[in-house]
């Protein structure tokens, strides 16, 4: 295991050290999905099922968030995970000529 260490020298000469493991848990990002006012309800919902894995029920509920609040979370995946989601939503859309945007944020 990597080991780090940060030295601090006291006024007296002596030295204290205190040791981290350095082992870090990766920064998370959260998938959300932005409003427009010309992607179809039914096509939003399709992709909450389809990509986030939701039932229709709660699919349907944060595509509702979204229409009436601008922006909702698809869920919060490691980077890999999220920018490829991103990218298949993009491109889902586009490949049906919906604007549909969606993005990615740390989750801090
Ligand atoms: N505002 C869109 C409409 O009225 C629906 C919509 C919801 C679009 C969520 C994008 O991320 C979105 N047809």
């Amino acid at each position: 295991m990597i080991r780090m260490a940060t030295t601090t020298r006291k006024q007296d000469g002596t030295t204290l050290e205190a040791q981290r493991t350095g082992v870090r848990r990766p920064p998370l990002y959260r998938v959300l999905l932005l409003n427009d006012d010309f992607t179809p309800m039914d096509f939003v919902v399709v992709v909450l099922q389809k990509y986030f894995d939701m039932d229709r029920e709660r699919a349907t509920q944060i595509m509702l968030q979204v229409h009436r609040e601008g922006m909702g979370m698809c869920g919060v995946f490691t980077k890999d995970v999220a920018s490829t989601k991103v990218e298949q939503v993009v491109s889902y859309a586009r490949q049906h000529q919906h604007p549909l945007a969606c993005v990615m944020e740390e989750n801090e």
